[in-house]
């Protein structure tokens, strides 16, 4: 117990100094990352010297007013200062937002902003009548948006604002959330709440929600969003759905942010009153090309439509023996003349195909490269199976050099603890990002395929599996804000690292303290090797309980398709473990590159987090640790609950510095995240020691139950089902 000062002076000393320093206040994330709480003193002085009022131009329109508020707020916020808006320059700081059509200061002035393309803004310090000033300028107004976050961003994580010299524009065109929403406010995957589209009240209720989603995506530059379910529902197209859409739309538009929709192929029947959907029916392109029209009529901006056909019971065009091709080119027919696109999901594989499911999406893609309208963009998962913990990345990205392909990455954790593990995503995403395809000689990674920059695509995209739903903190839990944002972050700028991303996350949303900031960036960063190890080490995948996903199932083998039984993943019987994909086995290597594929040819030069993803071994297979494969298993899985174990003792060190109310969450969370850890490490080594009959290692402990117990678990309301 900390002792009471002995003089009365001391004691009224110790009093004003408890007054002056009050704790922090208690925050529930609903801020996000903009929060603008007060910078200490020494910096907002500084700062204040160059960011103390706004000016806009006399034409400013809705969006650039926007940017005003905000830079607004944030002055407000960090420097303590109501600033002054105005629309004349009046002394030193100002900081002077624009385009060259609204703003004469900003039309005088030299600026390169042929490089900041439609989307993109300068940033500069300069002098303008000699007074000193910031200027944000773009082309177009909602990069005059994005470059007023980018000004808050160097305020809140406190970098100097003195001559100022940034070009920023996105790399990919089409930044877009994909909400695994559906119409009845259930989220496929979503562990955040419900839905945050209150389809039942839309149009007449605008949720303030919506004004705000549309603020956080524009502040990391996410430019569209997906609203419903790729699991489609028809009455989203249907005229009182589409109004619904056309007010989110109308809330979403001054931030830039497009909304589009997922086509369920057999609507013409469900909701258009025909006999069939086949694409190459002319009642039925002309029953889409209608109902684009009716859309564009309401929303002329709407992006356009995302696709999953023939793919997990979906309808298509292969239901009346078209290709994926037929059906695509038929719906962008209809949206080419109001500019929408299509984006076709890759992701297919059947039951009645007998072959690897990894190999099935090339199987059925690359025949068709080419044959796709310029107006599709194939969308395809970052590895071959469905967002595993780790997988190699999907081979599509280096055989489709005539289809624009989109990248689809999941920010919710399906298979990464759902909300309550604290998994940071954006160093899987990088090596996604960052694998070499070869698909034209050596570099050619998939960042380049995605960006367009390898094959001179005349479309880009790139999608995130939302996180998003009704909770108070958006997520369902702080950390998970972060896979929000590093989405966006690497949307916009797919060279980015997963650290800088990670530090300028945690100094906006949680503190800028030193003794905060760097523990707690390590934790993120090691975060998702840890549940690799305690999920799936070496290149495992599927392992996950039947269905929900949720915890781990390895012995399941009873499902109706072979390939939802964790046992067709992972293969392991007496002699060994693992999928052999090489040309002994599936010879799904050969459908990478044969130099990418050089990497992956032999089990002793594979690296080992693919080992068994790529190759079927014995347990006594030779490890570089000297371990044998059983050995390094039992390692690798305890080492990532001594991880998380590790991370819940940093994070339980760091109370004093952020509120008492997130960091209790927080903290709960790590606790289930090390007792899930636990279970997931027994679960599995129970099962592989049954199935390989060989003892535990030495200095390791056993498992706490017995093999029976993990599979007698059963969870009929997890979430996200
Ligand atoms: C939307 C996985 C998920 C499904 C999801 C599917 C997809 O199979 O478990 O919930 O369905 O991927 O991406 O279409």
């Amino acid at each position: 117990m900390p002792s009471l000062p002995r003089s009365p002076f001391a004691f009224l000393l110790a009093l004003l100094s408890f007054l002056a320093a009050p704790p922090v206040a208690a925050e529930d994330g609903y801020d996000l990352w903009l929060r603008y709480k007060p910078l200490p003193a020494a910096e907002a002085r500084g700062y204040l010297k160059a960011a103390r009022r706004v000016v806009t131009g006399p034409q400013a329109g809705e969006t650039i007013a926007i940017a005003r508020e905000e830079l607004a707020r944030g002055i407000e916020g960090l420097l303590r200062r109501a600033p002054a808006g105005s629309t004349r320059l009046a002394g030193d700081g100002a900081i002077v937002i624009g385009t060259p059509k609204d703003s004469p200061e900003i039309a005088a002035l030299d600026l390169p902003l042929d490089r900041a393309g439609a989307e993109g803004y300068v940033i500069r310090s300069v002098r303008i009548d000699g007074r000193r000033a910031i200027v944000i300028a773009a082309n177009e107004e909602i990069g005059v948006l994005y470059g007023a976050f980018h000004l808050l961003r160097l305020m809140q994580t406190l970098q100097p604002l003195d001559a100022l010299d940034i070009v920023e524009r996105p790399g990919i065109e089409r930044r877009l959330l994909n909400h695994w929403d559906n119409l009845d406010r259930t989220v496929e995957r979503g562990y955040a709440g419900q839905s945050i589209w209150d389809w039942h009240k839309l149009p007449d209720y605008i949720d303030p929600r919506y004004r705000d989603y549309a603020r956080a995506n524009a502040s990391i530059g996410i430019n569209g969003t997906v609203l419903t379910n790729v699991n489609a529902d028809a009455v989203a197209l249907t005229p009182a759905y589409l109004e619904k859409t056309a007010a989110l739309a109308d809330v979403f538009r001054p931030y830039g942010v497009r909304v589009y929709l997922t086509a369920r192929f057999s609507a013409p029947i469900e909701i258009g009153g025909l006999d069939t959907a086949d694409p190459l029916d002319p009642r039925v392109r002309a029953w889409w090309r209608d109902k684009a029209s009716e859309i564009y009529a309401l929303i002329p901006d709407f992006g356009g439509f995302l696709v999953k056909a023939n793919s997990e019971g979906q309808p298509g065009p292969q239901d009346y023996g078209r290709t994926h091709a037929d059906g695509a080119n038929m719906l962008a027919e209809a949206l080419a003349p109001h500019g929408g696109v299509v984006m076709w999901r890759a992701f297919v594989y059947s039951a009645e195909n007998p072959d690897d499911r990894a190999k099935q999406a090339y199987d059925e893609f690359v025949p068709l490269d080419g044959a796709f309208r310029d107006n599709v963009l194939v969308q395809v998962k970052n590895g071959p199976i469905d967002f595993q913990p780790r997988e190699p990345f999907h081979p599509l990205f280096g055989a489709m050099s005539n289809t624009p392909l989109a990248l689809e990455l999941q920010i919710t954790k399906e298979y990464l603890g759902f909300a309550t593990h604290l998994v940071y995503l954006a160093p899987m995403w990088k090596e996604t990002l960052d694998a070499d395809t070869y698909a034209a000689g050596a570099g050619s990674t998939v960042a380049k395929v995605v960006d367009g920059s390898l094959h001179d695509y005349p479309h880009t995209a790139i999608a995130g599996v939302s996180n998003i739903g009704s909770d108070r903190n958006w997520t369902g839990s702080h950390f998970d804000q972060a896979n929000w944002r590093a989405f966006g972050r690497l949307a916009w700028n797919p060279l980015l690292s997963p650290e800088a991303i990670a530090e300028e996350w945690v100094r906006m949303t949680f503190s800028n303290d030193e003794r905060f900031v760097a523990p707690v960036v390590d934790m993120m960063l090691g975060s998702h090797e840890a549940a690799v190890d305690y999920m799936t080490p070496l290149g495992l995948h599927h392992l996950m309980g039947t269905g929900h996903h949720y915890g781990p199932a390895p012995w399941v083998d009873d499902l109706d398709r072979p390939e939802w039984n964790p046992v067709y993943y992972h293969r392991a019987d007496r002699e060994g473990v693992g999928f052999d994909r090489t040309e002994t086995g599936s010879n799904a290597l050969a459908q990478y590159a044969p130099e990418a594929a050089a990497a992956f040819a032999a089990p002793e030069t594979t690296p080992e987090e693919y080992l068994l993803w790529f190759h079927r071994v014995s347990w006594d297979f030779e490890m570089k640790s000297g371990r044998t494969l059983w050995e390094e298993l039992v390692h690798r899985y305890t080492r990532g609950v001594e991880k998380v174990a590790a991370m819940r003792r940093t994070w339980a060190g760091l109370d004093e510095l952020i509120d008492a109310e997130r960091h209790a969450q927080v903290a709960a969370f790590l606790a289930i995240q090390e007792k899930e850890a636990k279970w997931w490490r027994d679960a599995c080594l129970a099962y592989f020691q049954a199935v390989s009959g060989l003892p535990f290692p030495e200095g390791y402990d056993p498992p706490a139950r017995s093999l029976d117990y993990y599979k007698s678990l059963s969870f009929p309301y997890a979430p996200g089902h």
